[in-house]
């Protein structure tokens, strides 16, 4: 639990890690002759060689960027070792990274909550540790500071001298400083051990930002990279946001990020200072128009989630340009390749972490051939979860074909033969959320629910099975009615709402399904287009972000609502 904290002790330590070219340094790892050398992860296909999705910063020298292709990549730095990632079932298979991300989580967590926002990045609440050095060995009674801790870059220290460790030290040392900027010398500290006993342990390098909140941390993290950490203290935080480009903050990339460039004008977070919080309340509704405001002025009282288990797991792959999915077949057999492995990592959670998940959701990227409404998204669609790969296949099929009907309108689906069906999905997932811990007792009950006995689905086992788990929740048994339902039937159960899931006819059962079920991580790990489209909908809008009580970073730039 949070500990609570009087609002004039109120600032917080938060900092945000973030693994170096994390892919390249799980293949150097394992492949020891590729450390130091430029390297580079691809997403091997037979287009150009494949698409790099990590880059050493040994190749990064040479002008290699993620967004090139193999081949591309090779003609700017010839030397350049390419790894293909594994693959399993067809597709990319993750499991050796997402590991390699569980190592270095279980080290980081030694020291305080900590929640595991990617397959690489971590967020860590180092307040109570920080109070703790604080009040038991302040860094200005150390005689000896780490030599990493040094390395330090504190933001608006000056950085031009040849004393910067000096400067460092003296910084991190000083007795008269107040008391935030106390707490971010020992945060700075901890982070430093931590980072080192991630390199000991695991040899991997990351980087880090320490700041009062969620949002600065994460500003902080990538700029000083590989390797490195980076210090926002309080008087810091507007000289940092002032230049940046709206664009550059999380979750303004998009849409909300274009509407303020064209519609107001503001192209830096410095600019948009000048709009009072009602006037951007008045043009972006009430939620995104305080957390607009909020984000101007660094405030974010966003907390660290004490969450080290991903809060979803999710499949995916891309069918990009002439490989695009033109048959119910084909779609089905690549649901089916899917929602194995999606089976396969749900029943390892249930043996290491007695977990299970509730909501199977399908998400998919289509066109039509004869497209009069080109911006007509799929619906994702969602159900409750049975285990069994069997079960979970029949039920994202269904899905799919639910999500189909309602994308294609009055266009009417031929299921029959590879003739061209006046559709094509270019990229197809299936994830499942709504993850709850089961009592250990229940666990053997759930694991024999497998596809080998029909019967025994997790929606109609004993009694304890079903009052425990999430399945006690309304579902459907019997699929194949599902796929007869009218579209009429299958309303709304998109990421944000409420759907309603007919079975046989008669029974109407609610579902709901809330976006923050998703877990980022996930998110990350499916293919870029999903991305974009889940990102679309995790937009701002969603989330208040009102700062909460005892979070100091709300005083500041100390707010003039109306100016
Ligand atoms: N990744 C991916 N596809 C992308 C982006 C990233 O598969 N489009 C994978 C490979 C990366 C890992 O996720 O190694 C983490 O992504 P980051 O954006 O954190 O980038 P890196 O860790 O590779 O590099 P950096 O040191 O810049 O953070």
């Amino acid at each position: 639990m949070p500990v609570s904290r009087p609002e004039s002790l109120g600032a917080r330590v938060i900092a945000h890690v973030d693994m170096d070219c994390f892919y390249v340094q799980v293949e150097q790892r394992k492949q020891p002759h590729l450390s130091g050398q430029p390297t580079a992860v691809v997403q091997y296909n037979s287009w150009k060689g494949g698409g790099l999705i990590a880059v050493s910063y040994e190749a990064r020298k040479y002008g290699v960027k993620r967004s090139m292709r193999g081949d591309e990549a090779k003609q700017v730095c010839p030397q350049i070792q390419l790894v293909k990632v594994p693959v399993s079932r067809g597709k990319a298979d993750l499991c050796i990274y997402r590991n390699a991300g569980s190592e270095v989580v279980s080290i980081l967590s030694r020291k305080g909550r900590c929640e595991r926002a990617s397959i690489d990045e971590v967020y860590l609440d180092l307040t109570d540790a920080s109070e703790a050095m604080l009040a038991e060995t302040p860094p200005e009674s150390v005689e000896i500071i780490d030599e990493e801790a040094l390395k330090s870059h504190i933001l608006g220290l000056n950085e031009d001298g040849s004393n910067l460790k000096e400067n460092v030290r003296e910084w991190l040392r000083r007795s008269e400083a107040d008391h935030r900027d106390k707490l971010l010398a020992c945060g700075a500290l901890i982070v430093a051990e931590l980072r080192m006993q991630v390199l000991k342990e695991t040899e991997f390098t990351c980087s880090a930002g320490i700041a009062h909140n969620k949002m600065l941390a994460k500003l902080a993290s990538g700029m000083n990279k590989p390797a490195q950490q980076t210090v926002v203290p309080f008087v810091s935080v507007k000289g940092l946001l002032e230049p940046l480009p709206i664009k550059k903050m999380k979750q303004l990339g998009g849409k909300l990020g274009s509407s303020l460039q064209i519609d107001l004008g503001v192209n830096t977070v410095g600019e948009l200072l000048q709009f009072s919080e009602e006037k951007l309340q008045e043009r972006y509704g009430i939620n995104t128009g305080t957390w607009l405001w909020n984000v101007a002025r660094g405030i974010c009282g966003e907390e660290v989630e004490g969450r080290l288990l991903p809060k979803s797991h999710g499949s995916g792959k891309t069918f990009p340009g002439p490989r695009a999915l033109k048959t119910i077949a084909s779609v089905e057999h690549w649901l089916n390749e899917l929602c194995e492995e999606l089976s396969e990592r749900l029943h390892s959670d249930l043996d290491q972490n007695k977990r299970i998940a509730r909501t199977l959701t399908l998400h998919a990227r289509a066109f039509k051939f004869s497209d009069t409404d080109s911006h007509k998204k799929f619906p994702s669609k969602s159900c409750p979860l049975r285990y069994g790969a069997t079960k979970i296949q029949e039920d994202a099929l269904n899905l799919f074909q639910a999500g189909l009907r309602e994308y294609l309108g009055s266009h009417r689906i031929k299921t029959q033969g590879s003739q061209h069906n006046g559709w094509g999905i270019t990229g197809l997932s299936v994830s499942a959320s709504k993850i709850v811990a089961i009592p250990s007792d229940t666990c053997e009950a759930m694991q024999s629910a497998d596809d080998k006995d029909p019967n025994c689905s997790f929606s109609n086992q004993a009694q304890d099975v079903q009052e425990i788990s999430a399945l006690s929740s309304p579902g459907f048994q019997s699929t194949s009615s599902y796929s007869e339902l009218h579209e009429a039937d299958v309303r709304k159960e998109n990421l944000f709402g409420t759907s309603t899931l007919g079975q046989n006819g008669p029974r109407r059962d609610t579902w709901d399904y809330k976006i923050d079920e998703i877990d980022p991580s996930v998110v990350n790990e499916l293919p870029p287009e999903i991305q974009e489209e889940l990102r679309y909908l995790v937009r701002p809008q969603k989330r208040a972000n009102i700062p909460k009580r005892g979070s100091s970073i709300a005083h500041y730039f100390l707010p003039t609502k109306n100016s």
